[in-house]
């Protein structure tokens, strides 16, 4: 199903008076509004087709219902998110939970919903029952050259179906790692993940980048292969210009500084991009924003900073994408609340006075540097927001018109009270 275009307006409409006032309000205070309002509208986060179904745990997971069957109906999904908030313009693909069978179709039938297709991803985190040799002790850093080579020829494999769909991207996260002290030598572990990887790269066209993602521990709890973002580093370095670090928030140790991680790695061109999701504990997989939404705004404030410091587009300079699993909400309902909060970090960063922060940081007035950043991630940027929402046609308050609409009921009526979407 599809939202009508008047469904939207008339809900727009009738909550026009209301939004006015609290528009009116915030933007009287901001300095180059219509070019705020313009990045507003051009910044779009991506939807991965894993995040249309009901998330999973390690005990069990409990499916909501109305979950779309297919690679046509996750699309469907997509189109909905995005003709409510006009920010989530594509998709990413999981292969092999989502091999696009006929490419032209799919991609004309996301075309439909003014959607295209973002990075591809990759998986030898898990053994598919068609596959010969098992990923138990890893995969591209495996001991044995036969999985090494299967595990390449995987990569290379999503690399076509993500050519077909005009992708840009691999995005590659391995799970290789070990449980037990002795169980691997770490140094053959890097070099033999070094050299997997040079096969992948050598055959990525040549306006297409690789992703290397990083992750602490789990499913490994000794060693994982690519640990932290200074090992991604040392492998994207290595490979060349083709491969970037990419930024999963939720695979960092507690405590991590992950703004400071991601201004170094723009200002060495070496960020790919983002996996958005929020964590407490590990790797959570949790709505964005929902914990800790001040560090998110610290994240944005370092990128929106270094960005400009390198002249890029912060639309398309770098990958913005949602990496989450929700196993008790709504997971298109999830969606847009995570989108929001990502695009309430960004406006926030961009309310940063950088002209007397600079200056507060040359005098060493830290009082001063932190009443600036404060002042900014204080400002209820939400008006602005529906703002840039309404002149792009979507909905001025996405989820409320979600809900006022039943969506998930009328999706529940077409798919069935127990449609299981494929992913974890
Ligand atoms: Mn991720």
């Amino acid at each position: 199903m599809q939202l009508e275009k008047s469904i939207i307006e008339e809900a727009n409409h009738q909550q026009q008076a209301a939004h006015q006032r609290k528009y009116d309000f915030v933007a009287g205070d901001i300095n180059g509004l219509d070019t705020i309002l313009k990045k507003l509208g051009d910044f779009n986060i991506a939807i991965p087709s894993w995040a249309l179904g009901t998330g999973g745990t390690r005990f069990g997971r409990f499916s909501g219902g109305g979950e779309p069957r297919s690679l046509e109906e996750k699309i469907d999904d997509v189109g909905l998110i995005q003709a409510l908030n006009r920010s989530s313009n594509s998709i990413s693909l999981h292969i092999p939970w989502d091999i696009p069978k006929n490419a032209d179709v799919i991609k004309a039938h996301a075309a439909a919903l003014g959607l295209h297709f973002d990075a591809v991803n990759s998986n030898t985190f898990q053994d598919q029952a068609s596959q010969e040799l098992s990923y138990k002790f890893g995969s591209l850093h495996h001991v044995d050259k036969a999985v090494r080579k299967q595990a390449i020829a995987h990569n290379i494999e999503v690399i076509k179906y993500g050519v077909a769909l005009d992708s840009k991207a691999l995005s590659v996260w391995l799970s290789d790692g070990s449980n037990f002290p002795g169980q691997l030598n770490m140094r053959g572990a890097f070099e033999r993940t070094l050299e997997s990887l040079q096969e992948i790269y050598e055959a990525l066209p040549a306006d297409w980048k690789v992703w290397v993602e990083y992750k602490p521990y789990e499913p490994n709890f000794y060693s994982t292969t690519i640990g932290d973002w200074g090992q991604s580093y040392l492998l994207s370095s290595k490979l060349g210009d083709k491969a970037q670090t990419l930024v999963d928030l939720g695979h960092h140790l507690q405590g991590a500084n992950i703004e400071q991680i991601v201004s170094l790695l723009l200002m060495e061109g070496k960020l790919a991009g983002f996996h958005f999701n929020d964590s407490k504990y590990g790797d959570d997989d949790l709505t964005v924003g929902s914990i800790n939404p001040y560090q998110l705004f610290l994240i944005f404030n370092e990128l929106v900073e270094g960005m400009d410091a390198r002249g890029m587009n912060h639309a398309t300079g770098i990958g913005w994408m949602i990496d989450a699993s929700h196993n008790i909400k709504d997971p298109i309902e999830d969606l847009i609340q995570s989108v929001e909060a990502i695009k309430i970090a960004y406006t926030q960063a961009l309310l940063v006075d950088v002209t007397a922060l600079k200056q507060a940081q040359q005098y060493n007035d830290v009082v001063f540097a932190q009443e600036i950043l404060q002042h900014a991630y204080r400002t209820d940027v939400r008006p602005l927001l529906a703002e840039a929402r309404l002149r792009a046609g979507g909905a001025l308050n996405p989820l409320a018109l979600y809900r006022a609409q039943a969506v998930r009921n009328q999706l529940i009526k077409e798919r069935g009270a127990k449609a299981v979407s494929t992913g974890l």
